[in-house]
């Protein structure tokens, strides 16, 4: 059965959020993301959809159809509590989130994850094809979904189908660890355009389907059942404009220089924001301000380090671990070098809005992004956008995506922790008239290669795709 969308955007979330109303009633308003916001002018105009789970689990609160909110169509896919341990906690973020990040913590691969990965993939592309048109064009979202493509191929070949990974594509010798490693290559096999964060991804995906599948592959096409698959990279980016005006607001200029108050007027305001996760290398990024602070190379409380370590998927045993290893290291911190009143780091275990996360990009002096594997990393982009005023310095990993981009950042090798604290210390100690220069480069990129541009240039070669 065919539905009348003729844009629709599958995705592990919804862009919404759970309101509950102070009457008990529930209801969903649309989140703000750089995803939703780059796609919305084209769900607008095509009577597009965003098929996704919208969070929680089981189906009662959930509404049964399709609704509208802020101007875009949302159809929700319900889990169940078994479904989110096994789909999303067990083999995406267990299974297939370390694996595909260099297994820097060692993937777990559970016989009973696989089966209900499969079964929610089927549910996510039946949902798909009730709501796309003859003719349709789909974009599925990420490494949740990699079965979705060939599934949707089955059972409505009209489509044209578009596949972009979040993450990394990890290496051949990597991937054929994974014990379904063939159905799940098959299972992208069945978009028509393979999109990737960088040219290295694609180049991984190229030579697996040649590895294991044996594939024929022309000028970087691989041929599979009479059609051709193309692996590409667009690497992704957030909303400039969105960020410069939000970091521009009268508002958050204030609480930047409140923030600076509140942590007592120090010189340097060191800043971390991560969701916690282990391939964002929190541990090593604390490690580094520790080994300085016990150099003397930094001193506290003229320098104050703010981490600010959203929580995430925290039923997940890799994430308990690490928290327990970062509080440990801060408190290990602050018992050392920490006074009454005046913690040498402050950890912040806490989601927070757009604004407050913007007035900490404005108030940082030198912000830390140090990634042991990292897709791409919007943080520091947004780090970036939010800095227009040419202040603040970047310390970036070169294994962050971002890299690749924003050249004139303050690289380093997050695994030589000697690399990490010399390129902190010339990010901090950086020649004011140097840092702008470094700052406005990376900022002038980045408003040319905005998240408008990433969506414009992956559908245009989706439609040019055959
Ligand atoms: C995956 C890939 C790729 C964080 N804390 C709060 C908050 N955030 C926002 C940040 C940023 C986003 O979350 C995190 O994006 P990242 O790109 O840094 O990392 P992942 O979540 O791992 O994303 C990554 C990305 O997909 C996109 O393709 O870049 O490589 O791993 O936007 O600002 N937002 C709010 N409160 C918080 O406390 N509101």
């Amino acid at each position: 059965m065919a539905g009348n969308s003729s844009f629709v955007v599958v995705a592990n979330r919804l862009p919404v959020d759970k309101v509950v109303g102070p009457d008990g009633e529930v209801s969903f308003r649309r989140s703000p993301g750089g995803l939703v916001t780059a796609l919305e002018p084209v769900l607008q105009q095509r009577n597009g959809t965003w098929v996704g789970w919208p969070g929680g689990v089981g189906d009662s609160e959930l509404p049964e159809e399709s609704f509208e909110t802020g101007g875009v169509r949302l159809h929700p896919v319900s889990l169940s509590a078994a479904e989110v341990e096994r789909y999303y906690e067990g083999f995406s973020n267990s299974s297939l989130w370390p694996l595909y990040h260099d297994a820097v913590e060692t993937p777990i691969f559970k016989r009973r994850w696989w089966e209900t990965y499969r079964l929610v993939n089927e549910r996510f592309a039946k949902a798909v094809a009730d709501d796309a048109a003859p003719g349709a064009t789909v974009w599925v979202q990420d490494y949740q979904l990699q079965l979705v493509p060939a599934l949707l191929r089955e059972t409505r070949p009209d489509l044209k189908i578009g596949f972009f990974l979040h993450i990394p594509f990890p290496p051949v010798e990597l991937f054929m660890q994974l014990p379904r490693r063939a159905e799940l290559l098959k299972g992208l096999l069945g978009a028509d355009l393979v999109g990737f964060q960088r040219p290295l991804g694609a180049q991984n995906f190229v030579q697996l389907a040649r590895h294991l599948l044996g594939t024929r592959v022309r000028r970087g096409i691989v041929e599979w059942e009479g059609r051709t698959v193309r692996a590409e990279a667009f690497p992704i980016s957030i909303d400039v404009e969105e960020m410069e005006r939000l970091a521009g607001a009268a508002d958050v200029q204030a609480r930047a220089k409140a923030i600076r108050t509140e942590l007592g007027e120090p010189k340097t305001i060191i800043l971390g924001v991560d969701r916690l996760d282990y391939t964002k290398g929190i541990e090593r990024r604390l490690k580094a301000f520790r080994e300085l602070l016990s150099e003397g190379r930094l001193t506290a409380p003229e320098t104050v380090m703010v981490q600010v370590a959203t929580p995430s998927r925290e039923r997940v045993e890799h994430y308990q671990t690490l928290r327990v290893n970062v509080e440990r290291e801060v408190g290990r911190i602050n018992g050392e070098y920490g006074r009454v009143g005046q913690p040498a780091v402050h950890y912040l275990h806490q989601s927070y809005s757009r604004a407050e996360l913007a007035a900490l990009y404005v108030a940082a002096d030198a912000m830390m992004v140090t990634p042991l594997r990292d897709g791409m990393n919007l943080v520091a982009k947004e780090y970036v956008g939010a800095r227009a005023d040419g202040g603040g310095a970047l310390v970036l990993s070169e294994f962050a995506g971002a890299a690749a981009e924003l050249r004139q950042a303050f690289l380093c090798n997050p695994h030589d922790l000697d690399g990490v604290k010399d390129a902190l210390m010339r990010a901090i100690h950086v020649d004011p008239v140097e840092g702008r220069k470094r700052m406005h480069a990376m900022h002038s990129h980045l408003r040319s290669h905005d998240v408008r541009a990433w969506a414009d240039a992956f559908l245009e070669a989706l439609g040019a795709a055959s």
